[in-house]
């Protein structure tokens, strides 16, 4: 019997005798998913046993019941007996108002005698490909129980076979995402037990074949040529880590999503229930449906999204763990100099004021003063006490790993469970299922935020807590473990102090963190480096390098302001003690600015250059909004971001394209699938270069390798006009306003930070005279009607032109 759903974009459908699911749209014969499978794996008396809905005819009820984030929803039941012992599979699904997705849960029950082990959820698997026997993330367990189903079901994103992409999203901060093809293989880390445990989420190990993917939490299949996609993604991570696995293949694609159990116990009469899974369809080019899906997930989460992390700087990248209390000092009163100029808000130390990663109380020789003193000194100042903090993981080195040897997780066989190579020596991850150990952390957590008095604390290595490895309570996934920790640690932090989450699984992290580390970290270098396997690491797409963190910036940038700010790591303006040239610190001033992220500067400021301060001072202050990112779920490297700006000037579009090769291109802006004025005109930010007006199409010109091309486009007009700027890299944000005339025109500065630059203006005719508050500038003619004048702002100015 056939059992339905129904909403104006699609009808939801389950057949009782086989239990499979079916979701299509109702207009279209494509995007669709027909006859899903689904099921639960679990180990009872050592016997593995997979056992999906079908195996018994199951017992369908429309109910209404209660949905994610409270919401009500009707929907419908299926209770499940899956065999002769007495576990049953309960199915939940819904539709979700009028859109073009559904939602669902499963819980397994344990009606049994005897205690079972949980592997995993699958809550839809179709394509031949998804329907060999799964496999179990551990190691040896293998299902051995015969799949009895052998239709595949079908998915379908065109109605005829079309090349397809797929969106990987990595588990962590660090970890890669990006679209990739049929012909690509999933990246990875490539360092073994060095840096592998570091992202092995629900998604590990990683596929080998060419166009077999998994992606943590969620994926987007898309079809580059029609742009239909079908969405899949778990609205939350608190009770296990979800993930999705695709395989491309044209004919016959085939798609599997599931949640990990990771071995827990469910003792009889107990039962074990998944996180809300949504699966939607997005018909044609466009993105609403997986921008509801994203807002589904805020809700769920009750994500932090109205706090803005405040512009600061970061001792990270210029000091390492080499960092001194001196160091610090310095820079505190540097920041105090430029504070006109570079208007500074935080001060963040990052590690290397400890004794030893766990030792958090004792500090090392290089930090005389205690944190309350170092807090207090950078608060004299005028600035935010930042703190970077890793409360989750220890050294073997540190005491605490001797005085509370049993709060580190091991693994089967009894042996330390690593938790990477963290600084040469090998990470241990906290047992956040011990209460004590979990107490300890949001103890840490307590003394920094309020007895230290640091309101900004950075936590860091938090996917520690979530090792595939062995509990005290057997009861407890990974998932639930961290949030755990990390729901102790929010509370002890209280509303007030701003967290940024690094280093975190990232649904673990919706709802604690007010700002998100979205990529690995940023690199004084282009390409991962390390002497002497740089050969091996180039390709590891979660080795520090400014290339990967771009990547991931762009790639994670829809996420920013819907689950907290994103976090695109920090800006490295210097130019000397780096390897970036200026085109590489070009992009990833670029790549920063357009996040709309958290704007954070890592470099000496005692020793910053006239020119680097200026790379700086053109994102400042923080552009609070994400560009849209174009092809971030179709290319593997996505190159161009497209930011809709207004204010007094009206509206002008930023674009930004990127050039990732090794060797200058010559590129163009297609204007029309930009959605930007068709007639139009530009000014190229970072080479002060016009581009002249042009139909469809505009001309960039020769974007160096590894750089970019920032401009302003506007429709082209012969009035007076703002063409280009190069205070600011909006070119236009910092007008707050515009009057022309016949014959004159006056325009108002803000920046809120003194600051000299250019102001590129068209005028009708040669200009009689202009002042900048009140004092002349001089005109200078720079062909095609346009003049450029140089002001020197003291954070507010008037400029008057008569012609
Ligand atoms: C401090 C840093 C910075 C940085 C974080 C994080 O050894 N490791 O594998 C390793 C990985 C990442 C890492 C440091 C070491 O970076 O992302 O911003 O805070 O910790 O140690």
């Amino acid at each position: 019997m056939l059992h339905l759903l129904e909403n104006p974009q699609v009808h939801f459908t389950i057949e009782s005798s086989s239990g499979r699911w079916s979701l299509a749209l109702r207009q279209a014969a494509a995007p669709l998913i027909d006859c899903a499978e689904w099921g639960a794996a679990f180990t009872l008396r050592r016997r593995p046993l997979y056992a999906h809905a079908g195996r018994r005819a199951a017992q369908v009820d429309a109910v209404r019941m209660p949905g994610p984030a409270g919401e009500k929803l009707d929907g419908l039941r299926v209770e499940a007996a899956l065999d002769e012992t007495g576990v049953a599979l309960r199915g939940e699904f819904a539709l979700l108002g009028e859109h073009p997705a559904c939602l669902i849960r499963l819980t397994l029950v344990n009606n049994s005698l005897h205690t079972i082990q949980c592997d995993r959820f699958i809550i839809g698997r179709v394509g031949p490909a998804a329907m060999m026997p799964a496999k179990s993330l551990r190691p040896f367990d293998v299902f051995r129980a015969p799949v009895r189903a052998v239709a595949p079901g079908a998915l379908r994103l065109d109605p005829d076979p079309r090349e397809m992409r797929c969106y990987v999203n990595g588990w962590q901060s660090w970890s890669f995402a990006g679209a990739l093809g049929e012909e690509d293989r999933q990246p990875g880390p490539r360092l073994g037990p060095v840096n592998v445990p570091m992202h092995a989420g629900a998604a590990a190990p990683w596929p080998t074949d060419r166009g077999h993917f998994r992606s943590d939490m969620f994926s987007v299949l898309r079809s580059p040529a029609t742009g239909n996609a079908l969405i899949f993604g778990f609205l939350s991570q608190r009770e296990q880590f979800g993930s999705v696995e695709a395989w491309l293949d044209r004919l016959s694609p085939s798609v599997m999503m599931t949640a990990e159990l990771d071995g827990v116990l469910l003792n009889p009469g107990d039962e074990i229930a998944s996180d809300w899974a949504y699966v939607g369809l997005q018909q044609a080019a466009g993105e609403e449906v997986f921008e509801a899906y994203l807002d589904w997930v805020a809700r769920e989460n009750h994500a932090l999204t109205t706090r803005e992390p405040p512009f600061g700087w970061c001792s990270w990248y210029q000091y390492f763990t080499r960092v001194t209390d001196e160091d610090l000092q310095r820079n505190v009163a540097a920041a105090a100099r430029l504070s006109d100029q570079l208007p500074v808000k935080l001060v963040q130390l990052d590690d290397g004021f400890e004794a030893d990663v766990g030792d958090w109380n004792e500090r090392n020789a290089k930090f005389p003063r205690d944190m309350h003193a170092v807090a207090e000194g950078i608060r004299a100042q005028g600035f935010i006490p930042g703190l970077w903090l890793a409360p989750l993981i220890a050294k073997p080195s540190a005491h605490i790993m001797r005085s509370k040897p049993g709060w580190w997780m091991r693994g089967r066989w009894g042996r330390p469970a690593n938790a990477g190579l963290v600084w040469f020596k090998w990470g241990r991850g906290l047992d956040a299922t011990q209460p004590e150990a979990t107490e300890h952390a949001a103890g840490l957590i307590r003394m920094a935020a309020h007895e230290w008095g640091f309101p900004y604390l950075k936590l860091d290595f938090l996917y520690a807590s979530a090792l595939d490895a062995r509990r005290a309570d057997r009861t407890v996934t990974r998932a639930q473990a961290l949030r755990r920790a990390l729901e102790a640690m929010r509370a002890a932090a209280g509303e007030e102090t701003f967290l940024l989450g690094c280093g975190c699984p990232l649904g673990s992290g919706i709802g604690i963190f007010d700002a998100m580390r979205i990529g690995t970290d940023v690199d004084f270098r282009w390409h991962p480096t390390f002497r002497p396997i740089s050969a091996w690491i180039r390709s590891d797409p979660t080795f520090p390098s400014a290339r990967n963190a771009i990547r991931n910036t762009l790639t994670r940038a829809m996420l920013h302001r819907r689950w907290w700010w994103n976090d695109p790591d920090c800006l490295l303006a210097r130019d000397t003690h780096t390897k970036l040239n200026l085109d590489e610190r070009r992009s990833l001033a670029t790549a920063i600015a357009l996040s709309g992220g958290a704007l954070l500067i890592s470099d000496d400021l005692n020793e910053l250059s006239q020119a680097s301060l200026r790379l700086v001072q053109a994102l400042v202050p923080a552009n609070p909004r994400a560009a849209r990112v174009m092809g971030w779920d179709v290319d593997r490297d996505p190159h161009t971001a497209v930011l809709a700006c207004q204010g007094a000037l009206g509206e002008w579009h930023v674009v930004a394209r990127f050039n990732w090769g090794e060797s200058a291109i010559r590129a163009s802006l297609d204007l029309r699938a930009l959605g930007l004025p068709e007639h139009a005109e530009a000014f190229s930010f970072w080479d002060e270069r016009y581009i002249p007006p042009h139909t469809g199409t505009l001309a960039l010109g020769s974007i160096p390798a590894h750089g970019v091309c920032l401009v302003a486009v506007r429709g082209a007009s012969d009035g007076p006009a703002l063409v280009g700027s190069t205070l600011y890299f909006t070119q236009g944000s910092e007008v707050s306003s515009w009057r022309a005339s016949t014959h004159k025109m006056a325009l108002g500065l803000q920046l809120g930070r003194t600051g000299s630059g250019s102001l590129i203006l068209r005028l009708p005719a040669p200009p009689r005279s202009a002042t900048f508050n009140g004092h002349p500038v001089a005109c200078q003619p720079s062909g095609d009607g346009l003049y450029r004048l140089n002001v020197t702002i003291p954070k507010e100015g008037r400029l008057e032109v008569t012609w």
